[in-house]
């Protein structure tokens, strides 16, 4: 390889060139360094960019190439595109349900300013542009169990409707500027090493670290809200397949993913099987609440599983298998 340090991140072989270059915006969020992981082993260390506005810690600047950006500087997005040739754009960069509606202007400037600005770029440069949606890009009014791919989406969170605004500009960007937009609608994503934060399913993480340090757990939603989930790995690889897609399979650009659905009763039941004397008590705070029972129970995934092959690989019985083993070890 032609690569020089960690810092020549711009020069590559051309044995590499055939790969895509790839910039992940909001990286230091719950999924950008593990989806950066997966994707330099698949294209290459220095052809994946991770990019945040905050200071990453040492480890994730010594894994690969990592830059600041703001997503609300369109003149910085520009310049890490073209300087980087970069190829993909994963758009990572957002507040999430609760945070936002304590927040609601950084998050429409966050959410839709952000997302406005990933557009421009990416279509003015010829981009593959991955945004993901959510399950909370529904509301009340939506069907919710099952919640199919095309259904009434009415959400009542800032987050819900910056989300359907950004599967609508997206879709609209395809057809009309040939933009090749690409978005998965996440369930709630559990995963170990890295942290939600402002997140309605933020319980479903919370309770294995907090079962595995002090043997309690005080969640705040009823033990009854069934809510869609996934498994990290299952989330990056999906995110991974969609993208590498060929075009001629996608009859959509936003597709519903899911892995399971369960109630925080359901999976206290479950991690009870390998901590049994795990103690839970039930805190409900009304606004996760409100925002959970507003959104699906059970997603409907059939389309993404015929168009493009999409399989989960954890269940619940594995999830919490492996997520005990992970923040088990962690705390140790
Ligand atoms: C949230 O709870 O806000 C997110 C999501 C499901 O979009 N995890």
């Amino acid at each position: 390889r032609q690569v020089t340090s960690d810092a020549s991140f711009h020069s590559v072989s051309f044995s590499e060139s055939d790969h895509p270059r790839v910039l992940i915006t909001g990286g230091l969020g719950q999924l950008g360094v593990g989806l950066a992981k997966l994707l330099r082993k698949q294209f290459g260390k220095y052809n994946v960019i991770l990019s945040d506005i905050r200071k990453p810690s040492a480890d994730v600047y010594q894994s690969g190439p990592f830059i600041y950006s703001d997503v609300l500087d369109y003149k910085n997005l520009c310049e890490i595109v073209v300087n980087n040739r970069i190829s993909w754009l994963i758009h990572y960069s957002i507040l999430l349900s609760v945070v936002a509606e304590a927040n609601v202007s950084i998050a429409r400037d966050v959410n839709i300013t952000g997302l406005h600005n990933v557009l421009d770029v990416a279509t003015e440069h010829g981009l593959r542009l991955f945004v993901p949606s959510t399950i909370g890009a529904f509301g009340p009014t939506s069907p919710r169990n099952p919640t199919p791919d095309l259904c009434i989406q009415r959400p009542q969170t800032i987050y819900g409707v910056s989300k359907v605004h950004a599967e609508l500009m997206g879709e609209y960007y395809h057809h009309r500027y040939g933009l090749d937009f690409r978005c998965l609608r996440y369930p709630g994503i559990i995963s170990a090493d890295s942290q939600p934060g402002g997140g309605t399913t933020d319980y479903a993480v919370q309770i294995f670290h907090d079962a595995v340090k002090t043997g309690r757990f005080v969640c705040n939603l009823r033990p009854d809200t069934r809510l869609p989930m996934m498994f990290i790995d299952d989330c990056l690889r999906a995110t991974l397949e969609f993208l590498e897609a060929p075009a001629e399979t996608l009859s959509m650009r936003t597709y519903n993913i899911s892995a399971m659905s369960f109630t925080p009763e359901e999976l206290v039941r479950e991690i009870k099987k390998q901590l049994p004397d795990l103690q839970v008590t039930y805190e409900i705070d009304p606004v996760p609440q409100a925002i959970a029972d507003s959104w699906p129970m059970v997603f409907d995934d059939g389309n993404a599983r015929s168009d493009w092959g999409w399989k989960h690989n954890y269940s619940l019985p594995e999830l919490v298998q492996t997520m005990l083993k992970f923040t088990g070890s962690d705390s140790r």
